[in-house]
Formats: structure tokens, C-alpha cells, sequence
């Protein structure tokens, strides 16, 4: 087996995998699954993925699941600026990431669900309120995320890695959720120079 295939479609958490595919400029093929056409419960698609969820990667032998881990995976297979130089950025990029999917993904999904996909008329009452609590749990999180950027461009320093393309692209549904962030500077700026970037554009166009 040989050759990268990434199992989604790009309006899903593939994207995610499709934004860092696209930043190392791979060759890949994007096999369509999707969920809404139950893509993900049939019997070849499980064999990928028994989580029966998108994505799933399989390169040459290697198959992995977990949008996170296999953006880390990839940094780390093909090195250059994304990856991390050393042990102690891979620490990092490893913190970053476990942290955005503990303290930020579940909350902005509660976001997503009563803002974004359920109709318009049905987003009032129990919706606003409970999108509202999400949306003041982020606080805390966002006050850390502002600190560690208050005196660095990027989550390690000067240049853009997997860390910040794991954190942001898990932050970029507060941007289609409309959180105001404007009492954090900081991460408003971050986001906005990682959400600028080419391969992202590219990756929500796919
Ligand atoms: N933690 C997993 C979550 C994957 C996930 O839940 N993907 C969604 C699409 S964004 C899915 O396929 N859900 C299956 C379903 O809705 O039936 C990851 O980050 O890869």
C-alpha cells in the first residue's frame, strides 16, 4: 500500500487534516465519506475507522484516525517549519493539542449545535441559554490561550506549526459561531493570521 488517502469531506473535521495536507503541499487522494449518507457505518469504511467517524488516513501501511493526531503525525513524517525542532516543541505542539480537544472543542460543538445547525427559529430559549453557558466556560481557556500569545506571533515562537494549526482550526468554530473575542486581543490577532493562511482557505474549498 503506498500513497496518502484522507477518508472525509472537507465540511467536517477533515478539514483539518486537509488544511495540514495542503500547508506540506502533499500529493493525496481525498476518498469522499460522509457521514450524512452513512459513508461512515459501512463495513469497508469501519475496517479504516471503527469509530466509524471522519477522518481516517491511511499511508502506505500506517492507518490512523483522530484529526489531531494525524495533523502531529504528518508534521512529524515531513518535517520542515511545522514540525517541531526538539523535544521540548513536540511537548508543546502534544500540550496544545490535547488541550484544545479538552477545554475548547466540546464547548465550541454546544456552540455550533444551538447557533449554527439547528434552524433559525428554534435557536431562542433553551438554545440561547445553553449556548450561552458554553460560550462563558470559554473565558477561562481564552484567557489562557491570550496569555501564552501575549509576547509571541505563534503558539512556539515565531513561526506558524502544527500547534497552532491544531488549536485553530478547533478555534475557527468560534469564528462561525460568532463568539466576540474582542476582550482578547491576542487570539483575535493569532486567529486571524492562521485562518489567513492559503492552505486553510484551500482546505474549506475542497
Ligand atoms: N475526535 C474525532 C472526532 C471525529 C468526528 O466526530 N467526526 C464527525 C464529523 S466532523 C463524524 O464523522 N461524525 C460521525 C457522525 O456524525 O455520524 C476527530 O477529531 O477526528
Amino acid at each position: 500500500m503506498s500513497g496518502l488517502k484522507i477518508f472525509g469531506v472537507a465540511p467536517t473535521r477533515t478539514m483539518r487534516t486537509l488544511w495540514m495536507a495542503n500547508e506540506l503541499a502533499l500529493d493525496y487522494e481525498l476518498v469522499p465519506v460522509s457521514p450524512r449518507d452513512g459513508g461512515t457505518t459501512s463495513p469497508e469504511y469501519l475496517a479504516v475507522n471503527p469509530n466509524a467517524s471522519v477522518p481516517a488516513i491511511q499511508d502506505g501501511d500506517t492507518t490512523l484516525w483522530e484529526s489531531l493526531a494525524i495533523n502531529l503525525y504528518l508534521a512529524k513524517k515531513h518535517g520542515g517549519d511545522l514540525a517541531p525542532r526538539d523535544d521540548g516543541e513536540h511537548g508543546l505542539a502534544l500540550q496544545w493539542s490535547f488541550w484544545v480537544m479538552g477545554n475548547v472543542e466540546g464547548r465550541a460543538m454546544t456552540l455550533l449545535r444551538n447557533r449554527v445547525f439547528l434552524p433559525e427559529d428554534q435557536r431562542d430559549g433553551a438554545a440561547a441559554a445553553t449556548a450561552s453557558a458554553a460560550e462563558a466556560e470559554l473565558a477561562a481557556p481564552l484567557a489562557v490561550l491570550g496569555a501564552a500569545l501575549a509576547d509571541r506571533d505563534y503558539l512556539l515562537g515565531d513561526r506558524f506549526t502544527v500547534a497552532d494549526l491544531n488549536v485553530a482550526a478547533v478555534m475557527s468554530w468560534l469564528k462561525m459561531t460568532k463568539v466576540d473575542l474582542s476582550a482578547y486581543g491576542h487570539v483575535a490577532d493569532w486567529l486571524g493570521r492562521c485562518l489567513g493562511r492559503k492552505a486553510y482557505v484551500a482546505a474549506r474549498a475542497a
